[in-house]
């Protein structure tokens, strides 16, 4: 039986557009993000992998927008006496967040751009948690207010062991989460692989050359295109 409703009365679905993909990179402190994300910036847009009209949005956490700039500068670099205490430093980085969610990452997703970010909440559990020591079942109560349960579509977990790290890091100064010691970044190490495995992030291997470790990202992006990255 066809439609009872006359066809001039029949209503168009309004065009929206398909909501486009997040991927974050997620590793240790020099694990080789910023390499990674210009390298991506440059292949995703002619890569044939995003819908036509989509744009690529690189971004950061802490730091995506004009008030997460602003903490950003505190949470690394805080002038004095003004280095926050641990669960004041998991509440700015939450307030981040939530900012870079609304005015960044949302928006963006909506309007079926591809969002591309170094770091994401599974930063906070490595470094605020197993890292601080603070309770992980508060620091994820407090992701689901940041984020109002947004995760993302595929995470990149580059895995590098510590002393490698901190071997390319060489002589560049150490920013204030940096300098908090050995044992915090191994902890926060430890952390990362414990989530990898709890939250199926997709390992890469860092330690391989810049060009193989694009190829393994490259890869896993196409995956996700492609619908084999859930
Ligand atoms: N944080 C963040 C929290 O504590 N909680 C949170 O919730 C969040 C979101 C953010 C800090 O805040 C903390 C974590 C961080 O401490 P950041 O800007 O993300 O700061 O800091 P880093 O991760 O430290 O960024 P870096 O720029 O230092 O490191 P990258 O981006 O991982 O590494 P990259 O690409 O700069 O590479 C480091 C060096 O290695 C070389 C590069 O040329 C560079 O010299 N390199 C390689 N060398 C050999 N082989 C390769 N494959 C290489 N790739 C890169």
């Amino acid at each position: 039986m066809g439609s009872l409703i006359p066809v001039d009365l029949q209503v168009a679905e309004p065009a929206v557009a398909p909501r486009g993909r997040f991927v974050v990179l997620e590793g240790i402190d020099g694990c080789g993000k910023t390499t990674q994300l210009e390298a991506l910036r440059t292949w995703l847009p002619s890569s044939g992998l995003l819908a036509p009209g989509a744009q690529l949005i690189v971004t950061r956490e802490p730091g995506g927008t004009g008030l997460g700039s602003a903490l950003r500068q505190l949470l690394l670099h805080p002038p004095g006496e003004a280095a926050p205490e641990p669960m004041a430093e998991l509440l700015l980085y939450a307030a981040d967040r939530a900012q870079h969610l609304e005015q960044v990452i949302r928006p963006a997703l909506a309007a079926g751009h591809w969002v591309l970010s170094d770091r994401f909440s599974g930063s906070t559990a490595a470094y605020q948690g197993y890292g601080r020591g603070l309770d992980l079942p508060t620091i994820a109560q407090l992701e689901q207010l940041a984020t109002g349960g947004l995760e993302p579509d595929l995470t990149l977990w580059l895995e590098l062991p510590l002393a490698e790290s901190l071997r390319r890091r060489g002589a560049r100064s150490a920013d204030r989460i940096e300098a908090s010691g050995e044992a915090f970044l191994q902890r926060v190490a430890d952390g990362f692989a414990a989530l990898a495995r709890e939250r199926g992030w997709r390992r890469v291997d860092a330690t391989q050359l810049p060009e193989q470790v694009a190829a393994s990202c490259r890869s896993q992006l196409a995956g996700l295109a492609a619908g084999s990255v859930s």
